[in-house]
């Protein structure tokens, strides 16, 4: 770890497993019940919008009973005492990270408690439910949409991401299963461009060959034990 300045952390859905909230992919997967095209593209909105609103004003409304475990806390106090730069990448559309204090972060695959406006593009803070097509605060249409980058839409902030892994000493991926793209990618740009890579997860991801280390075990152990690592 000596002589590295800037990291990029990325984080997936095993980071707030302990937690509370369920993983995608694992036997307790929010997908048992709802089939991926179900819910999580544009057509299924179109389609079923009820439903669609239904799982994530769902999935909203059980953020106010879980909190950030020691991962969350552990790389907010690296993001509160890393001297170099850092950017947390997180794919979870929870706010388990910035609830730790997690400040130097962006949410590619968007946020729960966000709502997207169909008819003028704005972006707004959302705590309630949508599914009773509220009007947009900004242009008073009744088109909002969950925040949520579906599949086969563009994920937010790719330049900015695509730049920290090009300029990155260690790229830390903690708790993905390295199913989707472009995230499952982003270990073989940082190693391109030179980074060290450190997997942490329950088990290999898919694309655990790819980096230069794996520690296998819960996030809530093994992220604070990096951090401390590092920030000694
Ligand atoms: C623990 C733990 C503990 C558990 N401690 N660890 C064919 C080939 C390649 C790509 C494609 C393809 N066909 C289509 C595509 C593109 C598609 C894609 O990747 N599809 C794949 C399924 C193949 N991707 C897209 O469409 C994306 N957009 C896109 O590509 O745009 C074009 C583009 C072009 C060029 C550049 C850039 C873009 C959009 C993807 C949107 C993903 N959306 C979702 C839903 C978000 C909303 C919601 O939450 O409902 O995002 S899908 C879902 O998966 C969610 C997650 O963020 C994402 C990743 O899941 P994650 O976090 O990895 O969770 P799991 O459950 O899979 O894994 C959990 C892990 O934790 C496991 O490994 C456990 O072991 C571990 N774990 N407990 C440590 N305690």
């Amino acid at each position: 770890m000596r002589g590295i300045d800037r990291i990029v952390v990325l984080t997936g859905a095993g980071i707030s497993a302990e937690s509370g909230l369920a993983t995608f992919r694992g036997p307790d997967g929010l997908w048992e019940g709802h089939r991926v095209e179900d819910v999580c593209t544009p057509e299924a909105l179109a389609r079923d919008p009820a439903l669609v609103h239904a799982f994530y004003d769902a999935r909203r409304a059980k953020l106010g009973e879980v909190e950030p475990n020691a991962a969350h806390h552990a790389l907010a106090r690296l993001d509160a005492e890393w001297p170099g730069e850092l950017l947390i990448v997180t794919q979870n559309v929870d706010d388990l990270h910035e609830r730790a204090g997690a400040r130097r972060l962006l949410h590619m695959h968007g946020e729960l408690k966000s709502a997207l406006c169909a008819a003028c593009g704005a972006r707004h803070p959302w705590e309630t439910p949508m599914g009773n097509h509220p009007p947009c605060p900004g242009c008073g249409q009744s088109r909002l949409r969950p925040d949520i980058v579906f599949f086969g839409e563009m994920p937010y902030e790719m330049e900015r991401i695509d730049v920290a892994l090009e300029r990155c000493d260690l790229f830390v991926s903690i708790g993905t299963s390295g199913a989707v793209y472009p995230a499952a990618g982003f270990v073989r740009t940082a190693r391109h461009y030179g980074a060290w890579a450190l997997e942490m997860n329950l088990e290999p991801s898919a694309g655990s060959v790819y980096f230069s280390e794996s520690r296998m075990g819960p996030a809530s152990e093994l992220v604070p034990a990096w951090v401390e690592e590092i920030l000694s």
